[in-house]
């Protein structure tokens, strides 16, 4: 018969030579018991992920949620677009690397907050700091951390708000507490960030004068994202008082009717 391609454990046991040497009690044992250990490892760091994973779609229906419900309330949606990801191992692996922490899943569950990440892309920079309100408002999240790179931006000139969220994730053995990374921001500053992301950020650029450039067009896109905010809000004054006037006129109309 046929056997699936890269089954190699199916390989392994047919192999006549392997299965002689197993016959010996305490080499199958020694086996058995390195098996087991790796195998509980990665079964942790499955449930982590699993729980990591269950807390990303927790946070996303509650942003969609939010932002339907903000529509039909101010007939605007406050979200642009949301992006949900799982950090990669290799990435996971890098970052406890890069700050000397032991890599065991409970090291990765207390010290790397972004497992689980969620990106908020927004119109107008006060739609992140509603989105944020409307958050902390829900009582089953809790905002354990809380970076606001739009009123200091980093050095590199990125900008976005970062929110660790810790959310109870309900399981067969009980809640789990799990962290979610928020990043909100703005078109703009998620235009700046994903290009930046792409040439310099991960691979220690230091040509001062690229970076200087880098630097001022994230300062040329928070201006305009200052203008952008600036002309909805005109514009939303003069739509009011344009509903305000015709409120009057209404009255004024109904007040005009001839009595008899
Ligand atoms: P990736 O590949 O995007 O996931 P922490 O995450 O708290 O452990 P740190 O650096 O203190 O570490 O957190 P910080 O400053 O809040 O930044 C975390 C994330 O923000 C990064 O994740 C990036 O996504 C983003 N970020 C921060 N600084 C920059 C920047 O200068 N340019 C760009 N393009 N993105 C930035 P990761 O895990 O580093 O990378």
């Amino acid at each position: 018969m046929e056997r699936p391609e890269g089954n190699t454990t199916l390989k392994v046991f047919e192999d006549t030579e392997i299965m002689d040497q197993l016959q010996d009690p305490r080499l199958m044992q020694m086996l058995l018991k390195g098996a087991n250990n790796v195998l509980d490892v990665m079964l942790d760091y499955k449930q982590l992920m699993f729980a990591a994973s269950a807390a990303m779609k927790i946070v996303k229906t509650k942003l969609e949620i939010l932002d339907t419900e903000f529509k039909m309330t101010h007939n605007r949606d406050p979200i642009h677009s949301i992006q949900t990801r799982l950090k990669s191992q290799a990435s996971i692996l890098e970052k406890m690397a890069k700050r000397g922490i032991e890599p065991t899943t409970e090291n990765m569950e207390r010290y790397v907050s972004d497992l689980a990440g969620a990106r908020v892309i927004c119109g107008y920079v006060d739609d992140i700091y509603t989105i944020e309100h409307l958050l902390a408002e829900q009582e089953d999240l809790e905002i354990l951390e809380r970076k606001d790179y739009i009123v200091s931006p980093k050095k590199s000139g990125y900008r976005s708000l970062h929110l660790i969220l810790q959310v109870p994730v309900f399981l067969p053995g009980g809640i789990r507490k799990t962290k979610v990374e928020v990043q909100l921001r703005t078109i703009g500053m998620d235009f700046w960030a994903a290009l930046e992301h792409e040439i310099r950020y991960k691979k220690n650029l230091d040509n001062e004068m690229l970076l200087k450039r880098l630097e001022s067009c994230a300062e040329v896109i928070a201006r305009t994202d200052q203008e952008m905010q600036s002309i909805r809000t005109e514009m939303e004054a003069h739509e009011n008082q344009q509903k305000d006037m015709e409120l009057i006129l209404e009255k004024l109309r109904r007040f005009d009717v001839p009595l008899p």
